[in-house]
């Protein structure tokens, strides 16, 4: 018994040597030390001996236990040590390679308009405010001096969700809940969507976005809308930008004017780029309606106003030159990329 076990030994050592993964060490480590292992049969056939040889086979036996124990376990603790050494390798970082720039964005053109509109008015002391773009024939129509049967609430141009419910034609909804809300002095931008039921070409979307300006005070005139939008203009398109007041009419205001942008082109002549005209229409304005206040609670003895509407997509065509309304919601990365 004494060769047998000196024999498992000198094969277990063996096998450890070739041993080249955890699975192989476990499978050694059953083989001969498991249950029904080599040295476990050596064990059970202890009986057979005599009394003087059994405490020497039984020491000889778990010493042969003892020394593959050792030897599994600092196979195993070398094996681990070569594993974690080669992952380490495999996941070696050059902290010396150069970085990858992310991809930065930037505003849309849409986005960077407004930002400046915005910039201006918050500079002249308004406030920016918004207003729900799904809203009640109240606000969008009956408040502004248009009662049933006006030809602005046509349901060709205007998307009706039930005979008293809408989308917005426009944002002075948000200018009346402002003025049934607040006492004047009131200073307010309202950008934001408005939706009209027209069929897509270059100038027109059933979708586009619209900011409204509006001032209520004591002895407010024709003359501050005129400085008002004029420094708004002269920010957007340059000191040398002239503006024309052209009579219009609005239900919401009395006087209205249309407000057009001397063609830079040709400096007022009429040319190509402005069809002749020497201008180019840019949005429309007015001293709000007496009507409008009194509806409102605001007493028109007392106070006035000024009201205008600039459509954002109009002004941002004419700053970056784009002549196609289409591009400015495609999403084209070759178009974006461009601003
Ligand atoms: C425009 C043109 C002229 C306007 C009027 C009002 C209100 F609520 F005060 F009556 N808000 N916005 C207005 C006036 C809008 O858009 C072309």
């Amino acid at each position: 018994m004494t060769e047998q076990l000196k024999a498992i030994e000198q094969r277990a050592g063996e096998e450890l040597s070739k041993a080249a993964d955890l699975k192989s060490l476990e499978e050694i480590r059953v083989k001969f030390l498991g249950k029904k292992g080599e040295i476990t049969g050596i064990l059970k056939q202890m009986g057979k001996l005599s009394a003087e040889e059994r405490p020497v086979i039984g020491q000889l036996a778990n010493k042969v236990r003892a020394d593959i124990e050792a030897a599994l376990s600092s196979a195993q603790e070398k094996l681990k040590a070569k594993a974690e050494a080669m992952k380490l390798e495999a996941e070696r970082i050059d902290v010396t390679l150069p970085g990858k720039a992310p991809k930065l964005g930037r505003p849309h053109p849409l986005n960077a308009t407004l930002a400046e509109v915005e910039e201006v008015f918050l500079g002249m002391g308004f406030d920016i405010v918004e207003g729900p773009e799904v809203e009640t024939d109240h606000y969008c129509f009956e408040a502004l001096n248009m009662p049933k049967h006006h030809p602005a609430r046509d349901t060709q141009d205007t998307f009706y969700i039930n005979e008293n419910v809408l989308l917005r034609t426009q944002t002075s909804s948000v200018q009346i809940r402002t003025m049934e809300k607040l006492k004047p002095p009131i200073r307010i931008i309202s950008p934001g969507r408005v939706y009209r039921s027209d069929a897509v070409d270059a100038t027109h979307s059933p979708l586009f976005h619209q900011i409204e300006g509006l001032v209520i005070d004591k002895g407010v005139t024709m003359a501050d809308l005129k400085g008002t939008l004029e420094l708004l203009l002269k920010r957007l398109y340059g000191e040398e930008t002239q503006l024309r007041f052209r009579p219009h009419h609005f239900p919401y205001t009395e006087p209205s004017a249309e407000v057009d942008l001397m063609c830079f082109n040709c400096h007022g002549k009429g040319c190509s780029m402005c069809k002749q005209e020497g201008y180019v229409e840019l949005l429309g304005s007015g001293m709000v309606h007496p009507k409008v206040l009194e509806g409102c609670g605001i007493d028109p003895e007392i106070y006035s106003g000024f009201a205008f509407g600039i459509g954002l997509e109009r002004i941002t065509m004419g700053r970056y030159n784009i002549n196609d309304m289409r591009l400015l919601y495609e999403n084209d990365m070759r178009f974006l990329e461009q601003f």
